[in-house]
């Protein structure tokens, strides 16, 4: 992680903890929001007005925060808008690395996008970043911002047909959100680094008793939240795609896997026919992302199975 603007080596074992080995995740320092007219967002300062091309998107595609971000981006048609790259999947001795000098920046690792945007940073450098080229700096590194914003943000540069976050729904999202964050895109999380006994049983019992509600909400609906595709499915397939191949075995989350669940298997398949949700997941990259987390999986050795139909869909069509 960045210590005042400096990589500091050990940043590995440098994980949160609540004191009790429970796994205790950063919040994102960079706040702003595009808006169409420039204005402040909820949060942050203003000046980062909706614009073709203005505007870029740094993601891993082992990272389920900023895979949110990436299928936003393709369900309200901003590809043509928002430039995207992306990092090597494995994180190397100084986190995110580019396999070629990043474009715009010149930059080599990602902490270096966050030391341009603030020379005295202290924090760890994720994705998703959302940078702006005109004002070289991070708008925000907060992916639930990032896809409101480019659910809301863009106007008449984005897809209006579509709407992730509708007035009328959003309680009930708001609600859910809350759930499934805890329990299930943060529960595997909490599972995978606990370092007590004690605080990944919690973690394990979370996210089988969401995994278990999600079942039983998804007999007879084909989406979480009234009867449209809204943000908080986009939130709960990032990190069913990639439960079965990573949190099963690397985060011990192995009661059942996706497979095992019929409505949430039907329903995962169901999201990836969407255009927008497949063209986001690349398999090897979160396999082999994933398992070199030397933390975790000291030798490196990347699993070869296993043999789930969805997941070999998504690994067939890449090939082709
Ligand atoms: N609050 C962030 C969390 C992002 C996050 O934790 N990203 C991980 C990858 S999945 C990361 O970049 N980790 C590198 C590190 O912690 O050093 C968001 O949702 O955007």
């Amino acid at each position: 992680m960045l210590v005042n603007g400096k990589w500091a080596a050990d940043w590995q074992p440098v994980q949160g903890t609540d004191g009790k080995g429970g796994f205790v995740r950063e919040s994102a320092g960079f706040r702003n929001w595009i808006t169409p007219d420039g204005s402040a967002g909820p949060t942050g300062d203003g000046g980062f007005a909706a614009e073709a091309g203005r505007y870029h998107l740094y993601v891993a595609l082992i990272c389920p925060w900023a895979s949110r971000t990436l299928v936003a981006r393709h369900l309200k048609r901003l590809e043509k808008v928002v430039s995207v790259s992306v990092v090597e999947p494995a994180l190397s001795e100084q986190g995110w690395r580019f396999a070629t000098p990043d474009a715009d920046t010149g930059a080599r690792f990602m902490h270096e996008i966050y030391t341009l945007a603030a020379p005295g940073y202290t924090g760890r450098a994720t994705v998703p970043v959302l940078w702006d080229k005109q004002r070289r700096t991070i708008v925000n590194n907060e992916s639930a911002d990032i896809v409101r914003m480019f659910n809301a943000g863009f106007g008449a540069l984005a897809d209006a047909t579509v709407d992730l976050y509708p007035d009328r729904l959003r309680d009930a999202i708001d609600a859910l959100n809350d759930g499934l964050y805890h329990g299930l895109n943060n529960g595997v999380y909490r599972a995978g680094f606990a370092t007590t006994q004690t605080a990944y049983e919690q973690a394990f019992h979370d996210v089988f008793d969401t995994l278990d509600r999600l079942e039983k909400r998804l007999a007879g609906r084909t989406f979480l939240v009234g009867s449209q595709l809204t943000e908080t499915d986009i939130r709960a397939f990032v990190t069913l795609v990639r439960f079965d191949v990573a949190y099963h075995g690397l985060f011990k989350c192995n009661l059942r896997r996706i497979a095992d669940y019929p409505n949430l298997s039907a329903y995962l398949k169901r999201l990836l026919a969407i255009p927008g949700f497949r063209e986001t997941v690349d398999i090897d990259h979160i396999k082999r992302g994933y398992y070199s987390i030397k933390a975790l999986n000291p030798s490196g050795i990347v699993p070869l199975g296993p043999d789930v139909p969805e997941i070999a869909e998504v690994e067939r069509r890449q090939a082709a």
